[in-house]
């Protein structure tokens, strides 16, 4: 590895044009290598560019430069016209400038020229090296690639990447599967880089925008790709000045109350298939609309419904974006299932436990049942056949727990005390006959189970997701958690509750 850091630690030197394409959407990781890099370059006195198709969400807008990321991109200025004279001499050349249109009169000296000795093309592009930062294939670097594809065979690319499915489509491939994230590969290169250049680099930006991309990409130290390397890079970086407590605060302790509703959604919304331990939900154009929120919201709720839902072994969210195409995230709690390998049944890609792909298409349910049935034959001949029964009722406890799960991740931290308001029952009672008539697939596949025990815990999710129920008896001591649920799955963001729109952030406290 040291020998590679060294090639690219050379390559840089020489070039002075360096784009940085981090993969799009943003994430953490991307957005936080890519700007670190460029801070870096900027005091090597490099010209930098960083080009990304998609907006940087707001969670993540506070890191240090943001600003810098440019959303057009023109590789090169010039556009060249050629004419072949291997038959014809030219005589003169003219140009007549007319109201938004130049004509380019080029006369021969006998006869004339005709269309077919006419070629276009673009001039030589104004960057000189191009690095691809947490990006696995070229096409995830959208529209930029594909209105450039020619671009990366002319440019000397360095692909920086942690995806076990990365394609290695670059001149110089740096891929580290074992590390965690991006940033947690760049933090010895940037160091290398200042002691081969005597320039000081790193500094509390750079720190932090390289811890971001740790922390984002473990789920702050909790997800299964977190290493001894993660800790020492993290701790390491601390000491530099990295900002810690700032990430923290506005990676997972800031949400939005649009995106509480559209989790709520979700978690009312899970299907669970006992039999081969898989959990799954579907998030439609009508709930991004319903709730406000925006389709890189979705981020976080796959890992809560990995880490709380006992007995399954994958998880997967089915999205309908905005551009015509279904995205899919898949995560597998048992390490023995590889997630890039199902997001491959499906054209997508990943590491062995998170993994995704997107599907061109504008049938959600059409493409469900696809998906769900080759995930289904999946793991039917993954599980040995006598795969009983008493190892399902052994295994599988209470699928989800939505209020836990909420509990757990919002309430503790919670700056507000709204309860006091909370004893006017009429609020919770509208919402819950409102949300008793519609049909729960959870229940549903709870209650085909010929279990009393079952039965049970399916009463008692239902209740749990804000849906009424037996355990639905917070209309005197409603905690925050069900008011926020309440809150969440109606949609009713007006409820007599606490009065806060859309625009504002809730923030937690330590
Ligand atoms: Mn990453």
């Amino acid at each position: 590895m040291e020998k590679i850091r060294q090639q690219i630690i050379e390559v840089i030197q020489r070039s002075n044009n360096i784009l940085l394409m981090p993969s799009a959407p943003v994430d953490g990781d991307s957005l936080g290598s890519s700007l670190a890099l460029y801070l870096a370059f900027k005091k090597l006195n490099k010209n930098v560019t960083v080009v990304c198709a998609e907006p940087v969400p707001d969670s993540f807008q506070f890191l240090p430069t943001t600003n810098v990321i440019n959303h057009e991109f023109a590789p090169g200025n010039d556009f060249i016209v050629t004419l072949d004279c291997e038959k014809n001499r030219i005589d003169t050349i003219r140009t007549k400038i007319e109201p938004n249109k130049v004509n380019i009169i080029i006369t021969a000296k006998k006869g004339q020229f005709s269309a077919e000795e006419v070629s276009f093309s673009h001039g030589p592009s104004k960057y000189d090296l191009i690095i691809t930062v947490d990006t696995a294939d070229l096409l995830q670097l959208g529209r930029f690639y594909e209105d450039n594809t020619e671009l990366f065979t002319q440019i000397p690319v360095i692909n920086i990447d942690h995806h076990a499915s990365n394609g290695q489509f670059g001149k110089i491939n740096y891929v580290d599967i074992m590390a965690s994230a991006t940033t947690e590969i760049l933090v010895p290169l940037i160091e290398e880089m200042e002691d081969k250049t005597g320039v000081k680099l790193m500094d509390e930006d750079i720190a932090t925008l390289l811890l971001a991309g740790i922390i984002t990409d473990t789920g702050s130290f909790q997800n299964a790709n977190t290493t001894p390397r993660s800790f020492a890079a993290a701790a390491h970086l601390v000491k530099y000045g990295a900002r810690q407590q700032e990430i923290i605060q506005h990676v997972f302790k800031t949400k939005r109350l649009s995106m509480l509703r559209l989790w709520g959604r979700i978690l009312s919304n899970i299907k669970v298939d006992n039999k081969n331990h898989f959990v799954w939900a579907t998030i439609s154009r009508k709930d991004f609309q319903e709730t406000g929120a925006r389709e890189d919201e979705t981020g976080g709720i796959i890992d809560e419904l990995m880490t709380n839902a006992p007995g399954t072994e994958v998880v997967l969210i089915l999205k309908h974006r905005s551009d015509g195409y279904i995205g899919g995230s898949v995560r597998t709690l048992n390490p023995s299932i590889d997630a890039s390998m199902i997001a491959e049944m499906f054209g997508g890609g990943g590491h062995v436990r998170a993994a995704g792909f997107k599907i061109k298409s504008d049938d959600l349910a059409g493409i469900e049942q696809m998906v769900i049935e080759k995930i289904r034959a999946y793991q039917q001949a993954r599980l040995p056949k006598d795969h009983d029964e008493q190892t399902m009722e052994t295994s599988v406890q209470t699928p989800i727990d939505a209020k836990a799960m909420i509990e757990k991740m919002f309430i503790p931290k919670l700056d507000a005390k709204p309860v006091e308001k909370t004893t006017d029952p009429k609020p919770e009672k509208t919402v819950t006959e409102k949300h008793t008539a519609k049909p729960n697939p959870k229940t549903e596949v709870q209650k085909s189970t010929p279990s009393a025990r079952r039965e049970g815990e399916a009463k008692r999710s239902e209740g749990a997701t804000g849906l009424g129920g037996p355990d639905a008896t917070a209309t005197n001591d409603a905690s925050f958690t069900d008011v926020i649920m309440r809150k969440a799955v109606s949609g009713d963001a007006n409820a007599d509750i606490f009065k806060l729109d859309d625009s504002v952030t809730y923030k937690f406290e330590d």
